[in-house]
């Protein structure tokens, strides 16, 4: 496989890419339109994936389908959904597929975020896997499949997660020929976990669709091939290439890691554009320990901040000296689990400062509001400590995007073993077990205590490995297998001639 240079991508997949089509299919799109002040805006979703695959986007002059979730989105866009983007010098096509209320509670709240979600993070007890949910996933599915299959020829498709676990099969029924590829966001779990989740044989077939399926850890990789040998007895399965074939099909699957744009990060950091945070003046000449977070059960709030009440009781010297800093967004606020979530973290937050804050000091700081990432960056940058405890995550980005903002080499990240970014960062970050809340406060202990001389050198090692492998270099890891897996699938057509 050719590797990129750092920061571009590989002639083999530039040139491959300018002569043939890329179709990516994601829930979110690229570019949401909205009225505003009876004008309609346009405005980009944030999200590094969406970021980063604009660019590719913009050169391939492909189709990006996505769920067009606004009556503005349809107003700027033809009768089949389809607007060219970017607003200001278009070069691909955005195709928007319009979902019904019905559709977004089915598909996108119910089989998507109250079924797979947590079974995938094996959070078995919080699913609510519901028949007539499904139904309609697999209707929504089959509505992406029938855009893609509208506007292939012979190009590249590429799903991204776990809301299209049908519509790869679907594809497949009507493009025999059609390269198709599958990154999984999300941590893949043991069989015995996923096997809760009805019906859980046919996700694992139709994910045999594809042509590659990426996932972010071997270890994800490790446990969807245990599920293929138990739920599709039928299929072969190479577990030293990684191969399975199935239906005349053969899917490699594979771990490529999503890495951030560090060189961006990094850009952004340097222009030190600290938020006008209400608490400001409280954290200067203070230790930060920072936690950025959408407000999910899987992060590891809660625990979190049961763990520092633990160590501001341990260490009352640390009282007034450190203070931690919780950026946290609301998420899927229709689904009761992430409400009760919501009142559980504040009712942690106002125990523990009720219980220790005095009259110039407050030991837990929220920030409720979505910050530009130049702010977000810069509070990276002057954070001491990252605390990023999930009690499951498939990669956690926001532990590579500290790492990356980190100029002065100062702090230090706590991570968590369950989240996938351990596979890479383990070695040089402080790793803890966020379930155990007295580990967490020692480690949050021994990080404070680390030399400055150690705590460069983690870092150090730390920026090398998010700068090497970044946003650019995995997306060529990515392209390059599904370019490979193209060649295969010709070479097979061509002998059978
Ligand atoms: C899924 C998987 C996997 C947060 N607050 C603000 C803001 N953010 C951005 C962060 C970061 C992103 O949100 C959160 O990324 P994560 O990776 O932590 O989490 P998920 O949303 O759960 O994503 C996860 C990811 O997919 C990618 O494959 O890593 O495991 O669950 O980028 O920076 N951004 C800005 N302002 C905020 O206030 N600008």
């Amino acid at each position: 496989m050719t590797r990129s240079q750092q920061g571009t991508l590989s002639e083999r997949v530039t040139d491959a890419l300018s002569d043939r089509d890329l179709t990516v299919v994601s829930n979110r799109q690229p570019y949401a339109h909205d009225y505003d002040d009876g004008e309609i805006s346009v405005s980009r979703p944030a999200g590094g994936l969406t970021a980063g695959l604009d660019p590719v986007m913009q050169r391939t002059e492909g189709t990006w389908i996505a769920w067009g979730d606004g009556d503005a989105d349809f107003e700027v866009a033809d009768e089949d959904g389809r607007v060219r983007v970017p607003p200001d010098d278009p070069s691909y096509t955005l195709s928007r597929v319009r979902l019904s209320e019905e559709d977004v509670e089915g598909y996108y709240y119910g089989y998507s975020n109250r079924a797979l979600w947590p079974i995938c993070h094996g959070m078995i007890g919080t699913a609510r896997c519901d028949g007539r949910d499904f139904e309609r996933y697999r209707a929504v599915n089959r509505r992406f499949a029938d855009a893609v299959v509208e506007q292939i020829d012979e190009g590249l498709v590429w799903f991204q997660d776990y809301h299209f676990g049908l519509a790869p099969r679907m594809v497949r029924e009507s493009a025999e020929d059609a390269v198709l590829a599958q990154f999984w966001h999300i941590p893949w779990p043991t069989w015995d976990t996923f096997r809760i989740c009805p019906p859980a044989e046919t996700i694992v077939s139709s994910l045999l669709a594809n042509d590659l399926l990426v996932f972010h850890t071997r270890k994800y990789v490790h446990n969807f091939l245990e599920c293929v040998a138990e739920a599709v007895p039928e299929a072969t399965v190479d577990r030293v290439s990684g191969t399975v074939r199935h239906r005349g099909n053969a899917t490699t699957v594979v771990a490529f890691p999503l890495g951030v744009d560090a060189a961006r990060i990094g850009e952004l950091a340097e222009r030190d554009a600290w938020p006008d945070l209400e608490a400001r003046h409280e954290l200067e000449d203070r230790t930060i320990a920072l936690g950025v977070d959408r407000l999910d059960y899987t992060k590891g709030i809660p625990e979190r901040i049961y763990a520092l009440e633990r160590f501001f009781e341990d260490h009352p010297d640390q009282r007034g000296e450190l203070t931690y800093v919780q950026k946290g967004t609301g998420s899927r606020e229709e689904i009761a689990a992430y409400q009760h979530l919501q009142e559980r973290v504040d009712r942690a937050i106002d125990r523990v400062n009720g219980r220790f804050e005095t009259d110039d000091w407050q030991p837990i700081v929220r920030v409720e509001e979505h910050l530009p990432k130049e702010e977000l960056y810069a509070l990276y940058r002057h954070s001491d400590l990252a605390l990023v405890t999930p009690l499951r995550d498939g990669m956690n980005l926001v532990a590579k995007e500290f790492v990356a903002a980190q100029l002065d080499r100062r702090g230090v990240l706590l991570l968590s073993e369950f989240a996938g970014a351990h596979e890479e960062l383990g070695d040089d970050a402080v790793t803890i077990n966020p379930y155990d809340t007295q580990g967490v406060a020692d480690a949050i202990d021994r990080a404070v205590s680390l030399s400055e001389e150690e705590r460069r050198e983690r870092m150090t090692n730390l920026r090398e490995r998010v700068e090497t492998y970044d946003l650019v270099a995995w997306m060529d890891d990515v392209l390059s297998a599904a370019l490979d897996c193209r060649e295969h699938r010709d070479r097979i057509t061509s002998e059978n001639v």
